[in-house]
């Protein structure tokens, strides 16, 4: 039976990978940290099956600062397959909080990696990269090879942290994948990502709660795709015999005013009347577009995307619907 250890597995990302191993037999180990607020709602559903939790999904608190508490777990569980995807994960918020945003993406990833080191028998390492590594990229659609520009903090700690997984896979053997993936979203993710608060934004007016909502830069393209497919690329990297570097994009790179139509159209509202621009949101510098050539985990890994854009942003707006 395998055994599959996940950092972030109360995120977007995490709790999706949980659902899927479990759904393949694994025995899943989640790692959780302390907050003062319960946040683990993306993981209720297998917390409260009684058939599941303490059983095949197990929960344990460390903090990616935390040394003694991650090497113990390690010598606990002992996994097959380590899901790295923990740390700050907001790109305009890493122009607030650099210093920790660089400390969680970057140290922590090359401590994590040392610990994989010492073990008997190291797993195979799945590392989140990010497509903010290219950042403004000269390439129209960038590939695994594309030059590394990133534009943020962020995108700098990530850059690190993919480079760094090369080295240790290049000079130790270790079985190092770099997942560089671009935007993905789902009804679980975090409210202050754009997608997720416009949906919530669109609703919440066509309930009557609120008349306006406020974004940043509207000019931008992202390639935005289906989480739950993402992250089923994640797991396929890691049934490989050997690792590499795999970009998981859609390849169909889209406005921000194409997301805005659909979901106001949604709720039958026109978006022009509702939104506004407020420099709060705007960020130092960022790419002004980003598009995804994934041919190498379509060739290799037999990985494509499920959802379209419009079946993407529909799922989002029939979530944020239920919403009270
Ligand atoms: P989320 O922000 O939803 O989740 C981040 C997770 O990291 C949460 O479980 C959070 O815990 C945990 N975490 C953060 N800091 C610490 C810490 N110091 N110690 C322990 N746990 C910590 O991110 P996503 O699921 O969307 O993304 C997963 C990974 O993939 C991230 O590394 C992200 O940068 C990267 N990525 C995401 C993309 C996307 O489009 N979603 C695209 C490319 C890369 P808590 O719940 O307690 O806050
Ligand atoms: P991103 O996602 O920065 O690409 O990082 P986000 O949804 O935050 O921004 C996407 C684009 O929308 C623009 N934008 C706004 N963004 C936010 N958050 N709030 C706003 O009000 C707003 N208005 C406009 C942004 O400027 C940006 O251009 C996500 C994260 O999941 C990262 O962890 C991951 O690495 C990248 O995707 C790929």
């Amino acid at each position: 039976m395998k055994i599959a250890l996940i950092t972030g597995v109360t995120g977007q990302d995490g709790s999706y990978l949980a659902d899927l191993l479990l759904n393949k037999g694994y025995i899943v180990h989640g790692i959780v940290r302390r907050s003062s607020s319960f946040n683990r709602w993306r993981i209720e559903h297998l917390i409260q099956d009684q058939n599941i939790y303490d059983k095949s999904f197990f929960l344990h608190y460390a903090d990616l600062s935390d040394d003694a508490s991650l090497r113990k777990i390690f010598s606990k569980t002992s996994p097959h397959e380590f899901y790295h995807l923990a740390g700050q994960s907001h790109v305009g918020i890493s122009f607030k909080i650099p210093e920790v945003t660089t400390h969680e993406i970057a140290n922590c990833t090359l401590k994590l990696l040392e610990v994989c080191r010492d073990q008997d028998l190291p797993p195979k390492i799945y590392l989140a990269c990010s497509s903010e590594i290219f950042g403004s990229s000269c390439d129209l659609a960038q590939n695994e090879s594309s030059p590394l520009n990133p534009t943020s903090p962020y995108g700098v700690a990530k850059t690190f942290c993919f480079l760094t997984g090369r080295v240790y896979r290049e000079s130790y053997g270790l079985f190092v994948t770099n997942g560089i993936l671009y935007n993905h979203e789902s009804p679980r993710r975090g409210e202050n990502f754009v997608t997720q608060k416009i949906v919530r934004g669109a609703a919440s007016i066509a309930r009557g709660k609120t008349d306006v909502l406020e974004l940043g830069n509207l000019e931008i393209e992202r390639d935005w795709g289906y989480a739950p497919d993402f992250v089923n690329g994640m797991w396929m990297m890691l049934q490989q015999q050997n690792p590499s570097d795999f970009i998981l994009a859609t390849g169909k790179t889209k406005k921000l005013s194409d997301f805005l139509k659909i979901t106001f159209e949604y709720f039958d509202l026109d978006y022009r009347k509702y939104v506004r621009v407020n420099k709060k949101f705007m960020r130092p510098n960022e790419p002004q577009k980003l598009c995804g050539d994934s041919s190498k985990a379509r060739n290799v890994l037999k990985w494509k995307p499920t959802f379209t854009f419009s079946d993407l942003v529909h799922e989002m707006c029939k979530s944020a619907n239920t919403l009270q």
